[in-house]
């Protein structure tokens, strides 16, 4: 007889991490979830839930779960048991430690920013192999607001964000929280949020090239050209210092280069943005006023900008937007939370490192070099060569530009090892294979934003015991990276006492596996963590099964006191800003030579995240596909019709695939969602039998192709050619195109 069991969780898919009632089932294979149901008692959540999360458990209980270690001899892939993985795993990296610890590297995927110790044993384990190749898919949606941040703010981790439960003025930009949810800050149920906002008489504005979900829910829609972000936030600057009367005083008092960014955007009026953006400057003058005049006012910017041509310098004019107008630190404005611990000040010196990387020269951002890179760091020659790739929680092979040049440079590696829940895309070129634990077979603390940044709507704490049990061999990732860090005679983050503490703790404490690995004891690792910062234990967090409430942000906290610059003011014009600010004038002069040029932007849906939720038939089915969505407009001038295919070509790579028409979109842009293009991947059983493309063939990389400053491929905004197909479809070809014909 089954034994069903109610257990509190909480979603550990996206930043909503929304909580969950989940029953289990005894089975002869261990525990096995039945039912997921939004907890309606959750404090942050309220009973919301989204379809992905409460149909995470088909995926998990896939027959595609990876059970046990694989091997790949030649082209088929071969259950090895653990102890095989960690030993051959790690001779091979003494071995190329020893031509250069930096020809071994790390790429972390977004899985990881799910756990905790993921990501701090991941680290440690590179740490103590001493490269400086550590790579992550931050460059792919977020490092400009860390190179920002640390030129702003001195620390990469001082995030501002909307105090959406407050604020009377919300303009979103490039951002659809309503499919994605939000990035940066944890706001379950944002339509109800963005309704509420409007409710209390407060305004919203979605700036978005698409007429998004977002927009639909709530606010007034405004069209923007991709790309142009940048000089929207130039004029909406200026327009303000020429309107607002602003406090000097306090600027004076807690920020510096007022006068430097005054004269940057003095040349950028409202009419001349409208050039580019197709703002009518009428309406950038309406935002204006309406943010100026709200009791409490916020900017937000998410992908939609971060990836686009000029993400570094649109989102620092964002940031002093909100700082000069007094909206910074203050209720109703941005804020900057407060995690368990005062993690900025403990990791300034550890996350501020100035590592350059030896293609491109660039300085890592918050210790990371951009993805795009990483195909040349394995192609050109020399001592330093990356030889070595450890991939761990992600499937940079679906997800990061230049697609088509990385699959080539990860077949050239001596060593890929890839860490996952799935034999993904990326796995499937890799020579061994290590099962991962899912979120649920797991004991945790919400993701590292909440807890040590506090960027949440209404904080709290949660804690979350194991709910299933691992499938077969599955073991967590703080158990891997410590096991592969001794089989490499290295020391997590080369500290010898980290390492034989945590050995000590696994010897003594830690359950043994049926494989015979004992596990790392993640729970009283969790409460360490919970009493060093005075939370109490694990076990008293777990009491609180919706979570424990913590204190409201006050504002008022962070100017003055919580900022890390050298002299503790924020730095509204940083050198490193202002120098990339000279390449405005022309690139202003190009977008107006472009007018004509038709650009691809990002789309998101509800049932997709990221590369990895098509393998089951309840978010996506057999022949499956993305499509190009197309304005009607434009679908007539490109003798495209609904349903029929087209060839998208970029100059790094083409596509071919069935046309959406769309009248959302603002003509001369199309919408092209990614995260597809299975068809290659061995152990994804339902993803490989749909038959989309993966649109990063399109984005290019390359140390030309990043930001300077943040490293940050460009994934949105990509100049594009579409025509009607030159001929059918060929669904085995991993750019849903024919070969000869897909090479540009
Ligand atoms: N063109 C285009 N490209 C994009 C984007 C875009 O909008 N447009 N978005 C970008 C963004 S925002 C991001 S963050 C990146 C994402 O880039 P990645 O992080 O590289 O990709 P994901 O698909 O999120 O990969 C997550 C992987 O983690 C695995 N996984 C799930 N749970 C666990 C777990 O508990 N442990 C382990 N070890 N693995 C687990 C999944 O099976 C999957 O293979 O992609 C980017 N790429
Ligand atoms: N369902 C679902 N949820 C997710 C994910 C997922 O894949 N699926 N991924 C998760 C991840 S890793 C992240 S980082 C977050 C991302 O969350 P968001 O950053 O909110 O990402 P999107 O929903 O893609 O919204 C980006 C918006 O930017 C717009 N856009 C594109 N180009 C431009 C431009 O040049 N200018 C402007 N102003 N707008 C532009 C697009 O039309 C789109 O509406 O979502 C997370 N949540
Ligand atoms: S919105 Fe969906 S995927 Fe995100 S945490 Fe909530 S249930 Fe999970
Ligand atoms: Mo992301």
């Amino acid at each position: 007889m089954p034994v069903p069991t109610t257990q509190h969780t909480f979603c550990r898919i996206c930043e909503s991490l929304c909580g969950l009632e989940v029953r289990t089932e005894s089975t002869p294979d261990g525990r096995r979830v039945a039912e997921i149901r939004p907890d309606p008692a959750h404090l942050a959540s309220r009973g919301f839930a989204c379809v992905k999360g409460l149909k995470q458990m088909r995926l998990y209980d896939s027959p595609d779960r990876l059970q046990r270690p694989l091997k790949r001899e030649g082209d088929a892939f071969r259950e090895i048991s653990w102890a095989q993985a960690f030993r051959e795993i790690g001779e091979k990296v003494r071995r190329l430690r020893a031509i250069s610890p930096h020809s071994l590297s790390m790429y972390v995927g977004t899985a990881a920013g799910f756990g905790v110790l993921h990501p701090v044993f991941a680290k440690g384990f590179m740490d103590g192999i001493g490269t400086r190749n550590f790579f992550s898919s931050s460059t792919q949606d977020c490092a400009n607001k860390f190179a920002v941040s640390t030129e702003m703010y001195g620390f990469p981790f001082t995030l501002t964000y909307p105090d959406v439960a407050r604020t009377k003025c919300l303009i979103v930009v490039g951002a659809n929280p309503v499919v994605s949810k939000w990035s940066f800050l944890q706001v379950p149920n944002p339509s109800r949020h963005l309704r509420e906002i409007e409710a209390r008489g407060g305004r919203v504005f979605v700036v978005d090239p698409r007429r998004t979900e977002t927009a639909k829910v709530a606010g007034e829609h405004v069209p923007i050209r991709p790309n142009t972000d940048v000089f929207f936030y130039l004029a909406f600057l200026r327009e303000l210092l020429a309107t607002a009367e602003i406090d000097r005083e306090r600027i004076e008092r807690t920020m510096t280069g007022l006068d430097d960014v005054a004269a940057l955007v003095e040349p950028w009026t409202p009419e001349r943005q409208a050039e580019v953006t197709s703002i009518p400057a009428e309406t950038l003058r309406r935002m204006v006023s309406v943010y100026r005049e709200a009791d409490g006012a916020a900017l937000y910017c998410s992908t939609g900008v971060n990836m686009g041509a000029h993400g570094t310098l649109a989102f620092w004019v964002q940031e002093v937007i909100n700082a000069v107008s007094g909206n910074l630190d203050r209720r109703g404005g941005v804020l900057v939370g407060k995690g368990i611990l005062d993690f900025p000040r403990l990791a300034k010196g550890n996350l501020t490192q100035t590592h350059v990387s030896r293609v491109g020269g660039f300085s890592a951002v918050n210790d990371v070099f951009p993805g795009a890179i990483l195909a040349d760091e394995i192609r050109t020659q020399g001592q330093e060569r990356i030889r070595g790739l450890f991939v761990t929680g992600g499937n940079p092979l679906i997800t990061m530009a230049g697609a088509g040049r990385l699959r080539e440079a990860l077949s050239e590696l001596e060593l890929l090892v890839v860490t996952d829940i799935f034999l993904n895309e990326t796995a499937s070129l890799a020579h061994y294979v290590l099962p991962a634990t899912t979120p649920f077979e797991r004991p945790d603390l919400p993701f590292v934003f909440p807890l040590m940044l506090g960027l949440q709507a209404k904080p709290y704490l949660q804690a979350t015991d194991v709910v299933v049990d691992p499938a077969g061999e599955a073991l967590d990732e703080a158990t891997i990276y410590l096991e592969l860090a001794r089989a490499s005679g290295v020391s997590l983050f080369g500290s010898r006492a980290a390492q034989g503490v945590m050995r000590l703790l696994q010897r003594l404490v830690g359950v043994r596996r049926e494989s015979g690995v004992r596990e790392v004891p993640q729970k009283l690792l969790l409460s360490l963590l919970l009493r060093a910062t005075r939370n109490g234990s694990f076990a008293q967090l777990l009491e609180a099964p919706h979570g424990r409430l913590r204190p409201e942000p006050r504002g008022g906290d962070f100017l003055g006191e919580r900022v890390l610059t050298a002299d503790g003011r924020v730095r509204l014009a940083p050198p490193r800003m202002l120098e990339l600010a000279h390449g405005l004038e022309a690139a202003f002069e190009s977008e107006l030579g472009s007018a004509g040029e038709l650009r691809l932007i990002t789309r998101r849906h509800v049932k997709t995240h990221n590369s990895w939720t098509h393998n089951d038939e309840a978010f996506a089915r057999e022949g499956a596909t993305n499509h190009l969505y197309v304005h009607p407009d434009d679908a007539v001038r490109l003798g495209l019709g609904d349903g029929e295919l087209a060839d998208v070509r970029s100059k790094t790579g083409a596509v071919r695939l069935p046309v959406r028409l769309l009248a959302d979109l603002q003509p001369g842009t199309v919408a092209l969602p990614h995260g597809w293009g299975h068809q290659h991947a061995r152990g994804l059983s339902v993803a490989a039998s749909t038959s989309g493309v993966n649109v990063n063939l399109l984005a290019a990389d390359g140390p030309e192709a990043v930001d300077p400053v943040s490293g940050m491929a460009h994934l949105t905004g990509i100049p594009v050619e579409v025509k009607p197909a030159a001929g059918p479809r060929d669904a085995s070809n991993w750019a849903g195109m024919p070969e000869e014909e897909a090479r540009p």
